[in-house]
């Protein structure tokens, strides 16, 4: 019998896993039957933007975090798939920062051409996994959202590839719950022009926080405020800008801060990072984590360790995304088809355990690049994955960071060169901090195509 293989979420990592199988297909492989289950209308997991929050139109909650005006955080150049790159995909080069529309198109365009739309399940929520030890099998039960069905079918390997930026980490401080402004977590967040004119208050020190901060300052903002807990971002800051210390309580409009000085604030912002939420998994199949780059109980990132046939993707904290979701599908469908040999339990602890030391060593933003460049090329040494520099990817990373300290306002404005093409990517026609239109049509719309010059 043909074994079958269930796939939660059709988002990058739920497409990489499906590109990886039907890429052995097409080379002549016999592969499993695959039947991806996905929650929302359309495929691009996170990159889909919508308007709602809360919960969707069937009562399920809204996955997107994505806002309007979001553009790429990190070079392009760093998450290129090695088999499809952006040239390709836009018939000439473009900027280096492209915002979500153009992103998202270009992850359709991937979809399309590698022809793996018919694996997918739209409108399909998965309920529960379960696992049968006696007939080695998992049992899957999926609400089919749009003619209200659940039904249950049974699998031989699951991948759990449903995200884990969606569930927001929602911390409570004293004097929220009779705070006068306006409250939300970054999850929630959609249109920086809400706060135009206002005094904005940004709790957390990481890539939401800081993104989230200056769209706010970008659409007109009064001021911004960056509040950490740990340490500050560091970033040069321009006027009516500033990081303080953590939040202590908020009285009235005023927020306390724990070095003793206040602001009047009209809004706080929870950038407070997410939640590992697999809630259709059953307890012994669920993988509990805190945002970090080697999650435990996962053998190279990706097994589950008690049980192998269980596969995770994408649930590492990420520099890399794209493509080092391929390199994990690669590796892991390598493994289910028998190519690659998973060792034994003992060794696969002592792998776990050589990361986790590595990562705990970890002291800036350069180590953690390193350390993901480490893992992604650990993945696709043994595999047939196309060629990806990941040192030149590397490269790109670093070279991005300085930027960023060099000018938070304008490291949108740099070029960086493809990987795959050797092509340096034009300037935007618009320096970012002036391009209030984030449509693909006003992006694309670019005179004329020059190598922008460093
Ligand atoms: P997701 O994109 O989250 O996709 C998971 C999919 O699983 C979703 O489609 C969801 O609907 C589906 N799903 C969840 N639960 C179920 C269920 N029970 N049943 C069926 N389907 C389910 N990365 C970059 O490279 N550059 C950026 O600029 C960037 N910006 C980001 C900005 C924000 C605000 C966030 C939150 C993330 C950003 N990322 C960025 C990182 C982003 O996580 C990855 O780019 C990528 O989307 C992760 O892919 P994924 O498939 O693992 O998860
Ligand atoms: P991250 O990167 O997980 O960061 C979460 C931030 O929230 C981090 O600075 C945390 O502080 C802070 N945090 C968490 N809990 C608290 C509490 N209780 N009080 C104060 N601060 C807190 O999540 P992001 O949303 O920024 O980024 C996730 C993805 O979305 C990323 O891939 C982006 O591209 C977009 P810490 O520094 O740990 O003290």
């Amino acid at each position: 019998m043909t074994e079958r293989i269930a796939i939660i979420g059709a988002g990058p990592s739920g497409m990489a896993v499906l590109r990886a199988f039907e890429s052995a297909r097409r080379k002549g492989a016999q592969i499993p039957e695959l039947v991806c289950y996905e929650r929302q209308s359309d495929c691009g997991g996170i990159w889909n933007y919508t308007w709602r929050t809360g919960t969707d139109e069937h009562g399920e909650p809204v996955h997107a975090s994505m806002y309007r005006y979001l553009w790429s955080n990190g070079p392009k150049e760093c998450l290129e798939f090695a088999d499809y790159s952006f040239e390709e995909h836009f018939g000439r080069p473009i900027p280096s920062f492209p915002p979500r529309a153009v992103l998202h198109d270009y992850i359709k365009g991937r979809i399309v051409r590698s022809g793996i739309l018919p694996y997918i399940k739209l409108s399909h929520t998965v309920r529960s996994v379960t696992f049968n030890k006696d007939t080695q099998k998992f049992t899957v039960a999926v609400k089919d959202l749009v003619n209200d069905r659940i039904s249950s079918s049974e699998f031989d390997y699951v991948f759990g590839c449903s995200g884990h930026f969606s569930t927001p980490n929602v911390p409570e401080f004293p004097g929220l719950d009779k705070f006068l402004g306006r409250t939300l977590h970054s999850h929630d967040f959609r249109s920086a022009d809400e706060f135009a004119g206002k005094n904005v208050l940004c709790v957390g020190a990481s890539y939401s926080s800081e993104d989230i901060g200056i769209q706010c300052y970008k659409y007109g903002a009064k001021s911004v405020t960056f509040s950490w807990r740990t340490k500050p971002m560091g970033f040069k800051w321009p006027e009516g800008m500033e990081e303080v210390p953590l939040l202590e309580k908020v009285v009235g409009r005023t927020a306390y801060f724990k070095d003793g000085t206040k602001k009047a604030v009209d809004a706080i912002i929870l950038c407070t990072g997410y939640l590992h939420h697999h809630p259709f998994m059953e307890d012994s199949l669920r993988l509990k984590s805190r945002n970090r780059l080697y999650p435990q109980s996962l053998y190279k990132g990706i097994f589950w360790l008690d049980n192998p046939k269980l596969m995770y993707i994408g649930m590492q904290d990420q520099f890399y995304t794209f493509n080092m979701f391929d390199a994990q599908a690669w590796y892991a469908r390598d493994v289910v088809l028998g190519r690659i040999k998973l060792p034994p339990r003992a060794e696969q602890e002592a792998d776990i355990q050589r990361w986790t030391e590595k990562e705990a060593a970890i002291v800036d933003a350069t180590e953690a690049i390193d350390f993901q460049t480490e893992y992604v090329r650990d993945l696709i040494t043994p595999t047939d994955y196309p060629r990806l520099d990941v040192d030149g990817v590397a490269k790109t990373f670093k070279r991005w960071e300085h930027h960023k300290m060099d000018n938070i306002l304008t490291y949108r404005d740099q070029s960086h060169t493809s990987l795959q093409t050797g092509t340096t990517a034009p300037a935007h026609h618009t320096p970012w901090m002036k391009a209030l239109d984030d449509s693909l049509e006003a992006f694309l719309n670019q005179p004329e195509t020059k190598a922008a010059a460093e």
